[in-house]
């Protein structure tokens, strides 16, 4: 890991961190040109992508429901027993998001409100090839739910023979996925935007990928809804001398293991702390069977920030703005005020990220790249749309049509102020009326 050192009132900047940003050109260009290939040929497209990137294309891109039910014998009890807790607690959590219609009634009658609706489809990406994460078929699928999305379709990638793995598939049963495709990259991003022969056409796409899956996303942005635009993932942990240098090593090799280019950074007032950590995890690493994705990730990412005092160290991480932050510090608690920036914030010791990951109920698709400074978790609000409703009385139109009448006629839209003028007249005779 490398180290910045702030001194004498200096701020940890955007240049400290050497974060990949924005999506190189050539990777836009390739998934644009996957996606308007498959937008123009459909399924025959789609083969040709498959076969060349996974090396294996299934015969009927949907997985047929009764293989994805029949999953769930195929994976071991106490997988399923955990997997069930997660889920149960994931849409626990989630039922609190879910936004409710409101309506308001002003003293002349008119009624006001916001009419919530969910998304009528949605499409899961979930990442696969090599890696399975059933964790985030339940993290994706789960709020999109519970927001009453009608049809949830995943897409995900074949493995080498062209199935799926029993986990996924046992992982999409039980969050209640309606449709499986075995089906993955830029061309999934393409047939789900724009709809194949085999492939249905959705109104939002969610979920983490590759570089590509990412640029695919962004490219059909517009055209259907995304999420977010994810990159690799990240963690921030701010410790102090509470701290125990092999937990602390723990957690950044849990981040650091995922990808060789995530991100972990320790931030600390201490280097005596940093100091320990490093050797915690030089004894640790060897151990990991995913020993050289965890230190390429630490050696090229990684960044050990010391500060010379607690509010230089605050300001750090709100700077880094990091997907997932641990507070392992005194007074834990009491610090989160101060946190601006975060996507997941892990308070206290206790609170180790990959409960989080798995099964503690918030989401684990979480905004990275220091996009934490405005964006959200995914979430139940994610899968619904507000409509605002507007009724007007004629006590309410009468009271309001002399300010729309001057507004119109300052922007010089004379059919404005008529609409509402015409109104006015028959109100004004209504009211006359004996
Ligand atoms: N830490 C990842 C999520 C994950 N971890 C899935 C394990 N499986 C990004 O939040
Ligand atoms: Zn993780």
């Amino acid at each position: 890991m490398r180290t910045v050192t702030l001194e004498g009132g200096a701020r940890l900047t955007q240049a400290d961190l050497n974060r990949s940003g924005v999506l190189p050109a050539e990777v836009m260009a390739a998934a644009e040109k996957i996606v308007d290939d498959v937008r123009e040929r459909g399924d025959a497209a789609v083969r040709e992508f498959c076969l060349r990137f996974d090396g294996a294309c299934p015969r009927d891109f949907r997985v047929p429901d009764e293989l994805v039910a029949g999953a769930l014998d195929l994976v071991p009890p106490e997988f399923l027993a955990a997997l069930t807790r997660a889920r149960d607690q994931i849409r626990d959590f989630h039922e609190r998001e879910r936004e409710q219609s409101w309506f308001t009634t002003r003293a002349d009658g008119t009624m006001l409100g916001v009419k919530v609706t969910p998304v009528a489809s949605a499409a899961v990406y979930v990442p696969g090839g090599r890696a399975q994460y059933p964790s985030t078929v339940l993290m994706d699928t789960i709020p999109a739910k519970v927001a009453g999305v009608e049809r949830v379709v995943m897409v995900t990638p074949p493995q080498a023979d062209g199935t799926l793995s029993a986990y996924t598939l046992a992982a999409a049963a039980l969050a209640g996925v309606d449709e499986v495709y075995a089906v993955g990259g830029a061309q999934a991003i393409g047939a789900v935007a724009y709809g194949t022969e085999s492939i249905p056409a959705v109104e939002k796409i969610v979920g983490p990928g590759n570089a590509y899956v990412a640029a695919a996303k962004r490219y059909v942005s517009g055209d259907v809804g995304i999420d977010m635009v994810a990159g690799p993932s990240e963690v921030c942990v701010l410790a102090d001398l509470a701290a125990a240098p092999e937990v602390v090593a723990a957690d950044l090799m849990a981040q650091a293991e995922h990808d060789p280019m995530a991100s972990c950074y320790l931030v600390t007032c201490d280097a005596l702390i940093a100091e320990r950590v490093l050797a915690a995890i030089e004894l640790l690493v060897s151990q990991s069977p995913r020993e050289e994705i965890t230190r390429a990730s630490l050696d090229q990412r990684g960044v050990v920030v010391v500060c010379d005092t607690l509010d230089v160290a605050v300001d750090a991480i709100n700077v880094i703005a990091p997907e997932h932050l641990e507070l392992h510090c005194a007074d834990a608690l009491g610090l989160l005020g101060r946190v601006r920036n975060a996507g997941a914030i892990f308070v206290g010791p206790w609170s180790s990220e990959p409960l989080g990951d798995y099964v503690a109920g918030p989401n684990h698709t979480l905004p990275t790249g220091g996009t934490a400074r405005w964006a959200n978790p995914l979430g139940v609000y994610d899968f619904q749309k507000r409509s605002s409703v507007i009724c007007y009385t004629p006590e309410g139109l009468l009271a309001d049509a002399p300010a729309t009448q001057t507004i119109a006629q300052a922007e010089g839209l004379w059919a404005h102020a008529l609409s509402v003028g015409i109104r006015r007249v028959i109100a004004e005779a209504l009211a006359d009326a004996p």
